[in-house]
C-alpha cells in the first residue's frame, strides 16, 4: 500500500497569513493533481495539520520562534487543499508546552499506517525544511520508503530548503517529481 503524506497546508502557511511560505500557494494545483492521482491508485490520503492551542509554547508571546499561527479551530488552521472525504487528518503539535514539526510526533500517524500495510510514503506541503523534513526523517526511521515530491513542497528560504533536501536524499529519501508519477 502507499500513501500521499500531505503536510501542513494550511490557511497561515500561505501567502496573507501568519507564518507565509513564500508561493506557498503555487504547490495547490500540483498537490490536488496528486491526490487525484493517489485516489485512482486506491492509496491512503494522509493530511498533517499544525493545531497549536492559543498558547502554544512555539509562540513568539511565549518565548518561542514564530508569530502565533495555526491555532485550533481558527481559519488560519485551514487546511487549503481539496481534501477527499476518507483522506485522514492528523493533528500536531495540539498540547501548549509541546513543539511538534513532524506529522509522527505525539500521533497516531505509524500506527496507522502500519495498520494499512503502508510501505511507500509520498511526501508534499510545506514547509520543506521545517515539518516536511521532520516528517519524512520520521518516516524514515519508521522503516517506511521515503519519497519527497520536489514541486509539490515548498520552503520558508530556499537556500534551506537546499540543505533539508540534500539531508533527506543522505538519509536514504527519493526525490522526484510529481511528472513521475
Ligand atoms: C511549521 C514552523 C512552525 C511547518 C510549523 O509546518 O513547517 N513551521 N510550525
Ligand atoms: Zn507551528
Amino acid at each position: 500500500m502507499e500513501a500521499l503524506i500531505i503536510v501542513d497546508m494550511q490557511r497561515d502557511f500561505m501567502p496573507g497569513g501568519a507564518l507565509p511560505v513564500p508561493d506557498g500557494d503555487k504547490i495547490i494545483p500540483t498537490i490536488e493533481e496528486l491526490i487525484e492521482k493517489f485516489k485512482k491508485k486506491g492509496a491512503l490520503i494522509v493530511a498533517t495539520r499544525d493545531w497549536h492551542p492559543p498558547n502554544h509554547i512555539s509562540f513568539k508571546e511565549q518565548g518561542g520562534p514564530w508569530p502565533k499561527h495555526c491555532v485550533q479551530n481558527t481559519e488560519g488552521a485551514e487546511i487549503v487543499v481539496k481534501l477527499p472525504q476518507n483522506a485522514i487528518i492528523i493533528s500536531k503539535a495540539d498540547k501548549p508546552d509541546k513543539e511538534a514539526y513532524s506529522g509522527f510526533e505525539g500521533t497516531n500517524l505509524a500506527g496507522i499506517l502500519k495498520e494499512k500495510d503502508v510501505k511507500k510514503v509520498y511526501i508534499c506541503g510545506v514547509a520543506t525544511e521545517y515539518c516536511v523534513k521532520a516528517t519524512a526523517l520520521d518516516a524514515l526511521k519508521h522503516g517506511f520508503d521515503v519519497y519527497i515530491i520536489r514541486d509539490a513542497v515548498k520552503g520558508i528560504k530556499p537556500e534551506d530548503e537546499e540543505k533539508a533536501l540534500k539531508e533527506l536524499e543522505e538519509n536514504g529519501a527519493k526525490i522526484i517529481s510529481s511528472a513521475e508519477l
